[in-house]
């Protein structure tokens, strides 16, 4: 009798097993995406930004974060010091100095909620101020 009813639960756990990971929504398993920042991708701006900050569309890992800001000649010019925000953890940033005209590339790196690790980069100027 005791056999019998381990079997049939451990046949029920197989079922629930596979039930609930068939039925699972596509986006439950998806990586995190970047969904904003600031400055904004592609944007051009008048003045140096203090930080460089980037939101993502659910909470990253705090281990491995990374995050950088180089200028056109490829010379990382961020302050090295990525924060993520404690109530917020979609949200990460790193200080700048001020910074000249010139077209910067950010570069991120974080690992998903689902263990992934997600990268991408994008580009704003700071424009000649007049
Ligand atoms: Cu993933």
């Amino acid at each position: 009798m005791a056999r019998c009813s381990i079997f049939f639960s451990m046949n029920l756990l197989m079922c629930l097993f596979f039930i609930t990971f068939s039925i699972l929504p596509e986006a439950a398993l998806a990586h995190a995406v970047m969904v904003k920042s600031m400055p904004e991708k592609d944007s051009t701006i008048s003045k140096s930004p203090k930080q460089v900050d980037v939101w993502f569309n659910e909470h990253v890992r705090s281990a491995f974060k990374s995050l950088a800001v180089m200028n056109s000649a490829g010379k990382r010019v961020d302050n090295k010091d990525i924060e993520q925000e404690i109530l917020d953890p979609s949200h990460i940033y790193i200080s700048i100095p001020r910074l000249p005209p010139d077209t910067y590339t950010v570069r991120y790196r974080v690992i998903s909620a689902d263990t992934h690790a997600v990268s991408g980069k994008f580009d704003f100027t700071v424009a000649e101020s007049d």
